[in-house]
């Protein structure tokens, strides 16, 4: 059984958003470990940790639930600042590039593999896709846009190309930022993941073009890391029951919506799989907001939402 103090991912293998997680642990060279939770619903051993997030990857440390990719990278490297994926005097530009990666060019890499492969998909994931974003998830729909995502891909891919190769000519090393790897490679290590999980050949085509970040994107792929123990999603939740959040401050910072300590409120992911989280604020700052005593969930856990991206609501009634 992993200690309270166990990185503990909630994941599933062909998830992008889980690679992430799982390639800033490599290279950070940490150890770590994971539940294998559905790719849909119904998640009955994910949703008492959230209070109904579903999303996926969910992070749990201890009582401390950490919902969504910007948050957790940021949690982790803020646990575990050695071997740092940051650069200083550039912070924040790995938060800009993630909002890149994970809107416009994802909803490409999202139609360009489901347009591609749309017979193929079980009806009950297109179902929970359908249901998850409130916008339908028509397969002849993407396939009959793959010409124009094709084109649309490869133009966010030359992007990186473009970085690779002036960082270079200026002699700033290999990677996004420098010489090493960090966040924003993680960020934009994650369509290119994706497609050459499902589409090799097309992603190997485009590749090929781009020949620095073929070579980029081969090198990451070579870091190993540690290999994680799989822990049992009834022992996690057992875990999470004993486990107690770190102590934080009951805090706000300054909140445009007078938001204090106490009050109930409600959070909800702005672009899709809106269900909204209800609980007690405990603290509320620029990047973070935390909620206890989450309807639905363990009454005991911390459950931690990023700002950007997230609508926070006053429950009223
Ligand atoms: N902004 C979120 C996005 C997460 C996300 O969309 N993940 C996909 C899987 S990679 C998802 O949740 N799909 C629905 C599901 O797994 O239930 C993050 O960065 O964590």
């Amino acid at each position: 059984m992993p200690h309270a103090q166990t990185i503990l991912l909630h994941q599933y293998e062909n998830s992008p958003f889980s690679e992430k997680v799982r390639l800033a642990l490599r290279l950070k060279n940490l150890a770590w470990s994971k539940v294998d939770i559905p790719t849909i619903m119904p998640k009955p051993d994910l949703i008492p940790l959230t209070g109904g997030y579903r999303r996926t990857p969910v992070l749990q440390i201890g009582g401390d639930i950490i919902c969504d990719t910007a948050l957790i990278l940021r949690e982790i490297e803020k646990r575990h600042p050695e071997r740092s994926l940051g650069f200083g005097g550039h912070e924040g530009v790995h938060s800009m590039v993630a909002s890149w990666t994970d809107r416009q060019w994802f909803q490409t890499t999202v139609g360009l593999i489901f347009g591609t492969l749309g017979e193929h998909i079980p009806q009950e994931f297109k179902d929970d896709r359908a249901k998850m974003t409130g916008r339908g998830f028509d397969t002849d729909q993407m396939k009959a846009a793959v010409p124009m995502l094709k084109d649309q891909w490869r133009a966010h891919l030359s992007w990186i190309e473009e970085r690779l190769e002036a960082g270079r000519a200026a002699g700033h090393g290999d990677y996004m930022m420098g010489s090493k790897p960090g966040l924003c490679d993680v960020h934009a290590h994650m369509n290119i993941w994706f497609l050459n999980k499902n589409l090799p050949e097309l992603t190997r085509q485009f590749l090929a073009r781009t020949p620095l970040t073929e070579e980029w994107f081969d090198q990451l792929n070579g870091i190993s890391g540690q290999k994680p123990e799989t822990i049992g999603s009834s022992d996690a939740l057992e875990m999470a029951g004993q486990a107690a959040p770190r102590l934080v401050a009951a805090s706000v910072g300054n909140e445009a919506q007078g938001l204090a300590p106490g009050e109930r409120v409600s959070v909800a992911p702005d672009d899709y799989a809106q269900d909204w989280v209800t609980g007690e604020l405990v603290s509320a700052h620029a990047n973070k907001i935390t909620l206890y005593k989450v309807d639905g969930a363990i009454e005991n856990l911390h459950i931690h939402f990023p700002r950007a991206g997230y609508l926070v609501r006053r429950v009223t009634d």
